[in-house]
């Protein structure tokens, strides 16, 4: 089982650290394929929390080595603080490698995420403020920085000033702002090149010549398949292919590479930032699923919208990114309700779908349409077997798999390592 994708079948905040950790055992190598450091990735480990960005989750797994593969956007000022503190914890991160293809993000990529954020008003996207979509933007416009061009002074500083060229025009003329200083900017990257030249390497050469040689690769998905830029609710996206697909991209690894495609889906759902999401509940209910879950945003503390579990939501995510197997997590969350209602199929304008509709506008207009399943007052966070589930959990556990169509392997029970229900 050499190569291994986890990847969110919602929209983020699944649980993917925890899953991408539990099997950190099993792995040699972690690597995040696509995203910054707009990721919160909370593992907990004896009782000890970890929060990382933009290191791979398997790195608190000792022996797993972490890898920045060439989809990713780094903020090599976050990379190094993560990394600093993390090794005064007591993490190892001196095996991480980083690709020399992966674009970083400068201070000015975050200025543009958060004055173009004002400038939408109430049409903004609810983005983290880190800089990501203009450093995506970038690289699509060919205008990127990438890791490599530290090491070339001359090149970095004509990069940097094209760079800021038609950004310094609409920074001073339409956003009211001070220009950005290309020489700054230069200096500051060339202040970061000599701490993270030794870790910068040809990751996908690498990758692919440790897969022939039989070692265990997992990629991990940050965000997830509904804030894909190509397949998630646009222009309500992040800017990059968090889906499974992304991970042949973001790490330079061809698709008969990829045995295993883990989805992580969460019992019920949670959205943060802007965009539709027919299951959100704005009432009493909303407020409790977010105390109980603790669902406020890793990276951002932002309250993280809740609603129940749509099904037609994780079954799209399945259809295209075909999963072999599904991580349900956070199923102790929904201990004490009486009734659990689960989106069965949407109303739009009065047509009932059972499937995700084919355009944005439908799908604004979804109104779910419930199944009540029957609740559970057990406490299920010491269960390790499915049959030391209640007879409740363990039918919401399957009505979930027959709605989506996909076998759930295991079950999440508690944020700690190990609290989990495997299924065989
Ligand atoms: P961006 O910053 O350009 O990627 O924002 C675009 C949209 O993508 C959403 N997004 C996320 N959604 C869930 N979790 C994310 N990570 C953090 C977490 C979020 C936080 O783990 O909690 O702390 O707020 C994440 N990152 C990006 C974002 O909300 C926009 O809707
Ligand atoms: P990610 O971005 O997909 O890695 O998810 P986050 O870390 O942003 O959010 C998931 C939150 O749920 C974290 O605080 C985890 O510690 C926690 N968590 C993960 N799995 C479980 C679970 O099965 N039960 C409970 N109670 N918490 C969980
Ligand atoms: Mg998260």
């Amino acid at each position: 089982m050499p190569g291994i994708v986890v990847v969110g079948s919602q929209w983020g905040d699944e649980g993917k650290g925890k899953a991408t950790d539990q099997i950190g055992d099993r792995i040699d190598y972690c690597v995040r394929y696509s995203g910054g450091n707009n990721a919160g990735h909370t593992i907990v480990v004896n009782g000890e929390k970890f929060a990382l960005h933009l290191l791979p989750s398997g790195l608190l797994n000792p022996g797993v080595r972490p890898v920045i593969g060439n989809g990713v956007v780094v903020d090599l000022d976050v990379l190094f603080a993560e990394i600093d503190a993390l090794e005064a914890r007591g993490v190892d991160c001196s095996g991480l490698v980083v690709s020399a293809n992966a674009h970083v993000i400068t201070s000015y990529h975050q200025t543009i995420d958060k004055v173009t954020e004002r400038f939408l008003g109430k049409a903004r996207i609810g983005t983290t403020g880190r800089g990501i979509g203009p450093a995506y933007g970038d690289k699509i416009n060919r205008l990127g920085i990438r890791i490599q061009d530290l090491f070339d002074e001359s090149i970095l500083a004509k990069k940097v000033e094209a760079a800021l060229e038609q950004k310094n025009h609409l920074l001073v003329k339409v956003y009211n702002r001070r220009a950005v200083d290309p020489t700054e900017v230069t200096e500051h990257l060339l202040g970061h090149a000599e701490r993270i030249k030794p870790q910068v390497v040809d990751t996908a050469r690498m990758l692919n010549d440790e897969l022939d040689a039989g070692k265990v690769v997992l990629f991990e998905g940050a965000q997830a398949h509904h804030l894909d830029v190509d397949h998630g609710t646009y222009p309500y996206v992040t800017s990059s292919n968090p889906v499974a697909a992304g991970a042949c991209v973001g790490a330079g690894v061809g698709p008969t590479r990829i045995d295993r495609v883990i989805g992580i889906a969460k019992a019920y759902t949670t959205r943060v930032g802007e965009g539709p999401m027919p299951t959100e509940l704005l009432d009493a209910d909303g407020d409790r699923l977010r105390e109980t879950g603790a669902e406020f945003g890793t990276t951002t503390g932002r309250n993280r919208r809740c609603g129940w579990f749509d099904a037609l939501v994780v079954e799209h995510a399945h259809k295209i990114n075909s999963f072999t197997d599904i991580f349900l997590t956070k199923l102790d969350i929904l201990t004490g309700w009486e009734k659990i209602p689960v989106c069965v199929a949407y109303d739009v304008d009065g047509v009932r779908h059972d499937t995700m509709p084919m355009t944005q506008t439908e799908f604004h207009h979804a109104k779910p349409v419930y199944e009540f399943l029957d609740g559970w007052q057990e406490d299920i966070s010491g269960c390790r077997k499915f049959g030391d589930l209640p007879a409740n959990t363990q039918a919401y556990v399957k009505r979930l798999e027959e709605l989506v169509g996909c076998r759930i392997s295991g079950i999440g029970v508690g944020p700690g390592r190990g609290e989990v229900v495997m299924i065989n």
